[in-house]
């Protein structure tokens, strides 16, 4: 009887291709856009184009200077237009005849923010590409501005604590959700904890793409940002999914179902102990949090158990 794979074989497994970057590259110790960025061309394949905007990932995947961080094919663009110049792209390769995949790479304050309106517009229109946001729960690049992902409580330097302020007094939005509801051929959340989830879920977006728009929403922890030890970059995923914080689904063909079930799923606090940016955070606080965090996933729930009962209709290209 052949050995049941263990956990990191799994993932392993998955990475057939080479990482095209190089060793050294500008992230902070810990990042979890650099592992995610790392990981997606060792599972897609270096054949991808990716087109991105001014944030934390810029500078890798631009260069510095005349040098180049990597092999991949890289076109940068604005954050009002992330999407329509994707769009562009793959229009281009299909009319020409090239085989490739548009990997559409931005953080929440592109893709949730300022650069939302065309990401829905493509989304619509289910341009092929694959559109993914790394979620880093702020403006990063620019020194850590609240985005609209940026939960309640959190400090940012523009949702400070101090006398006036307590933090962000917001909920955040549900991007994944919101884009699944374009009714696109393939949604997904998806971490760093998760790699074989995660890997899986790229697989599928490649194959989903041939049908139109498909949409991954990445968790990636900011060691900087968030204030958490280089070293737990991992287990912030860990525990964002054990919580409910962050689950983990995808939406095929607008069906929503959970890939990542958590039994005896944990207090929030547990997801918000290990980061500083919540360290100012009151017991009613934590509170509005953790009912915002139950919030979405009865909703998600719901939507979930609809299966067989809601179809998505199919549409007049297809
Ligand atoms: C329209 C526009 N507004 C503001 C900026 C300035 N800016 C450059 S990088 C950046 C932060 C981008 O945040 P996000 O997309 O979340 O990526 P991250 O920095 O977190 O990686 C901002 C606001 C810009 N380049 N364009
Ligand atoms: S500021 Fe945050 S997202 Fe940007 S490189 Fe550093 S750890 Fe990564």
């Amino acid at each position: 009887m052949a050995a049941k794979k263990g956990k990191l074989t799994k993932v392993l497994d998955h990475l057939k291709h080479e990482d095209p970057f190089s060793k050294g590259v500008a992230f902070c110790p810990g990042c979890g856009l650099e592992l995610l960025l790392r990981f997606i061309p060792q599972v897609l394949g270096n054949d991808i184009v990716i087109t991105g905007t001014p944030s934390c990932s810029a500078p890798v995947l631009l260069g510095q200077n005349n040098q180049s961080w990597h092999k991949l094919s890289y076109f940068g663009t604005l954050m009002t237009g992330a999407a329509a110049n994707a769009t562009g792209l793959a229009r281009y390769y299909k009319k020409a005849g090239i085989d490739n995949t548009v990997v559409c790479f931005n953080g929440d304050g592109t893709a949730a923010d300022i650069g939302f309106g065309n990401l829905s517009g493509a989304a619509e229109r289910n341009e092929p590409f694959i559109y993914i946001c790394y979620d880093n729960e702020g403006y990063m690049n620019t020194g850590i501005q609240k985005s609209g992902t940026t939960p309640y409580g959190a400090t940012t330097t523009t949702t400070p604590k101090g006398s006036i302020s307590k933090g962000k007094n917001l909920r955040r939005m549900n991007l994944a959700l919101k884009m699944a509801m374009h009714k696109i051929p393939y949604a997904a959340t998806a971490t760093l904890s998760d790699l074989d989830d995660l890997a899986k879920k790229l697989l599928k977006a490649k194959e989903a793409k041939e049908r139109g728009f498909v949409f991954l929403h990445v968790l990636a922890p900011c060691t900087t940002g968030w204030g958490h030890a280089p070293e737990n970059t991992i287990e912030v995923c860990r525990r964002a999914v054990k919580t409910n914080y962050f689950p983990l689904w995808e939406a095929v063909n607008g069906k929503i179902k959970m890939t990542k079930e958590v039994k005896k799923p944990k207090p929030v606090k547990t997801y918000t102990e290990l980061s500083k940016k919540f360290v100012n955070m009151t017991e009613e606080d934590h509170q509005i949090l953790q009912d915002d965090v139950d919030y979405e996933f009865c909703i998600l729930g719901g939507l979930s158990q609809l299966e067989g009962e809601c179809q998505l209709p199919v549409s007049a290209e297809d």
